[in-house]
């Protein structure tokens, strides 16, 4: 069923992508493992745009057929703990407006346990530094899924670390195209794949487990 969903929403079948979520969603399976589905779907578009099977118009499809889906899911990540485990200050970096992983990852980490401020898309670095000094995170987390964004992302960290609040909070990054040589490139202290690995490392962070 995870297949067919991943496969469903790569050929951009809405009906079947929203049936398949809301039939797993009534079995019980865990919202973050449908998600998890949802987000291979969307690798496999992304491949498609790469060789040009697909065009702007099917990732915009994509997309809106990715938030009728989550929506389904609802509240399923709501929590009445937010805030208790810490603060993470969340952003897509500038130039870049991607913003359904980030989303994903503001949910969840809301759902276990941390505060989330969302800065939102297009974020420029001093929004960030504004909310390092505004809400004290422990974490802060830059989102990035284009390559000509890397530069925006390391700018960030080192604009930061410019305003004296590096030593303040941890810096996680994530989104398709990261891994641990863009951390290195960032100077990030951490990445993550997943919206599930985003929580691992904020819970160690703040020294939960
Ligand atoms: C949907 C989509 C769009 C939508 C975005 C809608 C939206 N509201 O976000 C639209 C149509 C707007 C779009 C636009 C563009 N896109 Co686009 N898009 C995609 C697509 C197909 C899916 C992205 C996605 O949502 N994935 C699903 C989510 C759930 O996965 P995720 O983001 O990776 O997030 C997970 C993890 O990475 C992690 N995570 C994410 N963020 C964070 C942050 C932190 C702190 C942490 C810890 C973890 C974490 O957790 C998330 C949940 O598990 C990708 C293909 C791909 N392979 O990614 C291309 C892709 C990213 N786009 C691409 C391109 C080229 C563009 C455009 C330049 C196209 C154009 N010609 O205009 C524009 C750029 C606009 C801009 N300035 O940003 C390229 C980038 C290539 C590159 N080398 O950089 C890709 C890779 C497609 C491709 N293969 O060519 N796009």
């Amino acid at each position: 069923m995870y297949d067919e969903i991943a496969t469903a929403l790569s050929e951009l079948d809405e009906d079947a992508v929203l049936n398949g979520v809301k039939d797993l969603f009534k079995k019980g399976v865990p919202p973050i493992d449908i998600l998890a589905a949802l987000q291979k779907g969307m690798e496999t578009v992304g491949k498609k745009f790469e060789t040009k099977e697909y065009f702007l118009s099917e990732l915009i499809m994509s997309a809106d057929i990715f938030k009728s889906a989550t929506d389904i899911l609802g509240d399923a990540f709501t929590s009445a703990e937010s805030g208790k485990l810490g603060t993470v200050v969340i952003g897509t970096v500038k130039d870049d407006v991607h913003d359904i992983g980030k989303n994903i990852v503001a949910t969840v980490l809301g759902s276990n346990g941390f505060k989330v401020i969302d800065l939102g898309v297009d974020t420029p670095h001093e929004k960030f530094i504004e909310a390092i000094k505004e809400y004290h995170p422990q974490i802060v987390g830059l989102s990035c899924l284009l390559t000509s964004a890397f530069d925006s992302m390391r700018d960030t960290v080192a604009a930061i670390e410019a305003a004296g609040l590096r030593n303040s909070c941890k810096i996680l990054i994530g989104g398709g195209p990261t891994d641990e040589k863009v951390r290195e490139y960032a100077k990030a202290d951490g990445v993550c794949m997943s919206a599930q690995e985003a929580v691992e490392a904020c819970k160690k962070i703040v020294g939960v487990n």
